[in-house]
């Protein structure tokens, strides 16, 4: 068997896997990355398109934020809206922050280049992985790759590999907490080259469902309406969604709505989702292979950029043979999911209707949204959230 040998052993090569080989490698940290697809389609995914600040600080010091400076959308604020109020939330003045809109195609892509230049080890389409002696000093992992079996052998191992990767179940099943929320419902979400209907985002709670017009540059929009989990993507026509979209958002901002061809369309679950603990000896858990949040918080991506601060700071102590870092990993991220897990919560709660809830449900709703427009306070939390709490 062929067998090859690195510091960190790296499950997924998506952002989490990317981001943290990128920030071990330039602290002169080996790693190797086995990801299950190949590179075009883990650039194909078309996902989160909000990078809170402390992302943003991250990226920049992984050295890949230079095409983010140049084609980044920094964003002061967002709306939320319901059939009477439309609330600002002011980002920069409540905060003194903002968020930046660069897709996570475009993360994944600067930080596939990076690797590039350095000249990582990124092994595609591997299968049948196999974490093995986690409680011995080292480690290895067994894997498929171009038809035969190899060995990596490692002193960690991060699983980066997602909510449906292998990393999670190698924690023993009656060691792990799981805690789950699923929603009745899912986001159908649709690309178009067409300007964005507002300079900001916004989120609305119409009686017809929620609708979220969001972005990705001055001539492609990302735009979501909620739909039944019974839902197709070929139940949705394009015309369809646009009746359907600009009747959701608010009147204004409908009169502008530029429509045109979908270049993307699907359809995502959602769910709040929590393993405990992210640590299995010498295995740690990072992004969504430990968390999932529903999307209206724009939460995901970012909790993933948290969680490989945490452990690549921990890991390049651990290394040198300083281990409070890793000992404190699971507890120190798990601290800022859960806030994260709190507020897409309630960011989902506050701006969807829920099939069969009662008319309290409904005041409570309106309440909430009531109390955004006439509290600075409350929006201050809210954006504060919203921004990013401090890793
Ligand atoms: P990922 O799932 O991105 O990457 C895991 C990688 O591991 C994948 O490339 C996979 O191929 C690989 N892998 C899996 N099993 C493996 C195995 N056994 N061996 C090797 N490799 C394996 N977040 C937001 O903030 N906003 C959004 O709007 C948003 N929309 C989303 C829509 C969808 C449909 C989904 C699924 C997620 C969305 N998210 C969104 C969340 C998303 O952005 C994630 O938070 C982000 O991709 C997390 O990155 P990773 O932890 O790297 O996991
Ligand atoms: C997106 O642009 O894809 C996006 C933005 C904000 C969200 C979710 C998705 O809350």
């Amino acid at each position: 068997m062929t067998t090859l040998t690195t510091q960190v052993a790296i499950i997924g090569g998506g952002p989490s896997g990317l981001l943290l080989s990128q920030l071990l490698n330039k602290a002169g940290i080996e790693t190797v990355i086995l990801e299950r697809s190949t590179r075009d389609h883990v650039l194909a995914r078309i996902r989160a398109g909000i990078l809170e600040w402390g992302t943003v600080e991250l990226l920049r010091e992984a050295g890949v934020g230079a095409r983010m400076e140049a084609e980044g959308i920094p964003h002061d604020g967002c709306y939320l809206t319901d059939e009477e109020l439309m609330v600002h939330i002011d980002f920069k003045e409540l905060t003194g922050k903002q968020v930046m809109v660069y897709g996570q195609t475009e993360v994944t892509t600067d930080l596939y280049n990076a690797q590039d230049t350095i000249g990582t080890t990124v092994l595609h389409e591997v299968s049948d992985v196999d974490i093995r002696d986690l409680d011995q000093a080292k480690s290895y992992v067994e894997f498929t790759h171009e038809g035969t079996r190899k060995r990596l052998e490692c002193l960690y191992v991060a699983g980066c590999d997602g909510f449906h990767g292998v990393s999670r179940k190698t924690i023993p099943e009656e060691k792990r907490r799981e805690f789950e929320r699923v929603y009745p419902f899912g986001w159908l979400g649709i690309l178009s080259e067409t300007p964005p209907v507002n300079d900001e985002l916004i989120y609305s709670n119409s009686r017809h469902g929620f609708a979220l017009a969001s972005m990705r540059n001055e001539n492609l929009v990302r735009y979501y309406v909620q739909v039944p989990l019974t839902d197709k993507v070929e139940d949705w026509s394009d015309q369809r969604f646009w009746d359907e979209f600009s009747r959701r958002i608010p009147s204004e901002a409908a009169s502008r709505l530029v429509t045109g061809p979908s270049i993307e369309k699907s359809i995502a679950p959602l769910r709040s989702f929590v393993s405990e603990p992210l640590r299995w000896g010498n295995l740690f858990l990072v992004g969504d292979s430990a968390h999932i949040v529903p999307p209206t918080g724009a939460k995901g991506l970012n909790l993933a950029a948290s969680d490989v601060y945490y452990l690549y700071t921990a890991l390049i102590d651990a290394v040198k043979g300083k281990t409070t870092g890793i000992d404190e990993y699971s507890a120190r991220a798990l601290a800022r999911i859960w806030k994260a897990m709190r507020f897409s919560w309630q960011m989902t709660t506050m701006l969807h209707r829920f099939d069969g809830e009662d008319a309290f449900a409904e005041q409570m709703r309106k309440a909430t949204l009531n109390h955004l427009a006439t509290s600075e306070t409350a929006r201050r939390d809210l954006a504060e959230n919203y921004i990013g709490l401090p890793f």
